[in-house]
């Protein structure tokens, strides 16, 4: 019998339409890439099974889809939520603004403080010498967040939130184990 302890998180993806939310999980639960599939419609969560050192952390992973702008639905999305994933287009500087209205109403929601990451999406599409996110870097440090800046397209960074955010949500809910 496996007797590693097994933790469940719940993780909400956030942000602007078009930031590549649903390509990030797509690339995370299924290792694949689509440039064609529609935006996603409706409630949409994928599950995934992380091994970090000895732990199983079951995640569901909500994909907040099309309903971005309906303030309603937002609340359904974060009842319950351990973290949020912040995303934002590196190469889209007012997605990457919105973020803090994206915080301010997760935290809202969330009955405690609740542990979020930033993402930095597409930097594919940087040269180089854009890579330094100057503007992301200071929103993180202001709220004492992680950035991470990922590409969905090329599989780069993408595992690395998913860990990272799992650990954020074992320091934080340390007692809530499933099974042990
Ligand atoms: P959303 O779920 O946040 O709305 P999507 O975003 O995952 O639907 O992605 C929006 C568009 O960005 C898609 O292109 C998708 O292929 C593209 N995209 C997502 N991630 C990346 C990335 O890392 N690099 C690049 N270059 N493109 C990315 P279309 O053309 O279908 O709108
Ligand atoms: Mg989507």
């Amino acid at each position: 019998m496996d007797s590693s302890e097994k933790y469940a998180f719940k993780i909400v993806v956030i942000g602007d339409p078009e930031v590549g939310k649903t390509s990030l999980i797509r690339r995370f639960s299924n290792n694949s890439f689509d440039e064609n599939y529609k935006a996603t419609a409706g409630a949409d969560f994928d599950i995934k099974i992380l091994k970090i050192n000895d732990l199983n952390i079951f995640l569901t992973i909500w994909d907040i889809g099309a309903q971005e702008r309906f303030g309603t639905i937002r609340n359904y999305y974060y009842s319950g939520a351990d973290a949020a994933i912040l995303v934002y287009d590196v190469t889209n500087s007012k997605s990457l603004d919105s973020l803090k209205s994206w915080d301010d109403d997760f935290l809202k929601a969330s009955i405690v403080s609740n542990p979020r990451i930033i993402v930095g999406n597409k930097i594919d599409l940087l040269d180089k010498d854009e890579l330094k996110q100057d503007k992301a870097l200071q929103f993180a440090h202001d709220r004492n967040l992680k950035l991470i800046l990922t590409s969905a397209k090329n599989n780069f960074n993408v595992e690395k939130i998913f860990v990272e955010i799992s650990k954020l949500c074992l320091e934080k809910y340390n007692l809530n184990v499933i099974y042990k």
